[in-house]
């Protein structure tokens, strides 16, 4: 026999998925269709290409794994299957046109809202606690996120808009010592965590300073001013040779403003705003800047550690501030702003060790690879994490202003080739402590 799942589960998930889609609609009827028809770069899917996919993925996962149900499009499963479609071909393809893909969306949506009255939440480690409807909403809101890094690509007139970020408290400068000792690092327990940030495992560090907030567009204009552009001996090897192949001068979508600097923000051109964190900037650039500065980028387990690890307790929580979700408070998520804050903004969202600004803004490289935690088992499919494992990927972490409080959290892991700078990217520093100073 079915039983109702529990209602306030039930709810939830409805919320959450409703949520969700009017995002996803909000950023696909903005432009006309020959808009979301277009490529607007090469490295991105034309937008209706996106919004199709979260369709046929809501389809895969739901509708015919979680429901068993008969398929809606087997026809379209190879179009929106991003490891078959190489993005450059993707606007080539015969796609679903933009009212095509709507009404496939909400046939979809109306099977998974018909099914989610009974589904047996007991039945299969998939569903247990509506872990398929978690997975299905996070990975919309991390396309939601790419779609609005294809409009910061879009050329054209402005088409999205929202109030600036709040404005900083108070300056937030120099450095955290994180003291030496063991803290737990990922989770078993978060029911919507996905592959990669499991286990829970306990990983025991030396002290090290990490950043009290990231690094912002002054920072980065001293250390262009400084020459950090057109000195090999601050980049790696690799990351000096893209330099160069790329002929990177400046982080992506800053202009030049007569001698100052300014950046083109959704189509809006604006001077800097020197208080607020760096974005678009690669790995390559983000190691040279703290090369630059006599630090080094922080490891996946120091921004971890740094965000999660209460002192009082020491256990680790979902937060910097404690284990209640974000509010507009404590984080820049959402795309409420259409900018990261500037840094003390979020005073309500610093760690008990005074670390500001971990999550939300922009999204932080670590200078780790991505890889699976001791005891990592792939789930649901091979296709979202594992095949990504290795040293060619840098683990981001945090969640910018444009990543949903759904896909963020103090265990969630990004990735993304060190050379990518059209995501919402930036950086903290960190280093290891000088003889004689952590015993201070
Ligand atoms: C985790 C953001 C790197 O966008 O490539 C979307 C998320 N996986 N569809 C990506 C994802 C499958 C992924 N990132
Ligand atoms: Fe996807």
């Amino acid at each position: 026999a079915r039983t109702a799942p529990p209602a306030d589960l039930r709810d939830r998930i409805v919320a959450e998925l409703d949520r969700t889609r009017r995002r996803s609609a909000l950023l696909t009827e903005v432009v006309d269709d020959a808009d979301l028809m277009r490529q607007h770069s090469p490295i991105m899917s034309p937008l209706v290409w996106d919004l199709a996919h979260v369709g046929n993925q809501e389809e895969l996962w739901l509708v015919r794994d979680v429901g068993r149900r008969e398929p809606v499009r087997r026809d379209i499963d190879d179009l929106y299957d991003a490891f078959k479609q190489p993005r450059r071909d993707r606007p080539s393809l015969p796609l679903l046109r933009p009212d095509e893909a709507r009404a496939y969306l909400g046939t979809v949506r109306t099977k998974v809202l018909d099914l989610l009255d009974t589904v047996r939440f007991d039945e299969r480690r998939l569903v247990a606690d509506g872990f398929a409807f978690g997975m299905i909403v996070q990975h919309e809101q991390q396309h939601d996120e790419t779609m609005l890094a294809t409009h910061q690509l879009r050329v054209g007139p402005p088409v999205l808009a929202a109030p600036p970020p709040p404005p900083s408290a108070g300056p937030v400068t120099g450095e955290v010592l994180v003291p030496a000792g063991p803290f737990t690092m990922g989770t078993s327990t978060d029911p919507w965590a996905l592959d990669n940030e499991r286990p829970a495992h306990r990983v025991d560090l030396p002290a090290y300073f990490i950043d009290a907030a990231p690094v912002t567009n002054a920072d980065y204009l001293a250390f262009m001013a400084a020459g950090g552009y057109t000195e090999p001996r601050w980049w790696s090897e690799p990351g000096w040779h893209y330099r160069c192949a790329a002929n990177l001068a400046a982080p992506m979508h800053w202009r030049r403003d007569g001698a100052d600097w300014g950046y083109l923000r959704f189509g809006r051109f604006s001077p800097l705003v020197l208080d607020e964190p760096v974005v678009h900037v690669g790995y390559y650039e983000a190691e040279a800047y703290a090369a630059w500065a006599g630090k080094r980028l922080p490891t996946e387990a120091e921004w971890e550690k740094a965000a999660r690890w209460d002192p009082a307790s020491g256990r680790s929580r979902r937060y910097p501030w404690g284990d209640e979700d974000p509010t507009p408070e404590h984080a820049n998520l959402g795309q409420r702003h259409l900018a990261p804050a500037p840094v003390g903004a979020y005073p309500a969202g610093a760690s008990p060790l005074g670390v500001h600004q971990l999550v939300g803004d922009v999204w932080e490289w670590t200078s780790t690879g991505f890889h699976g935690y001791p005891g990592f088992a792939a789930f649901p499919y091979r296709e979202y994490s594992e095949v990504f494992f290795g040293e060619s990927y840098r683990v981001l972490r945090g969640g910018s202003f444009g990543t949903d409080r759904a896909a963020c959290r103090g265990t969630f892991r990004n990735w993304d080739l060190p050379i990518r700078r059209q995501i919402f990217s930036g950086f903290r520093c960190a280093r290891d402590p000088r003889p004689g100073e952590h015993d201070r």
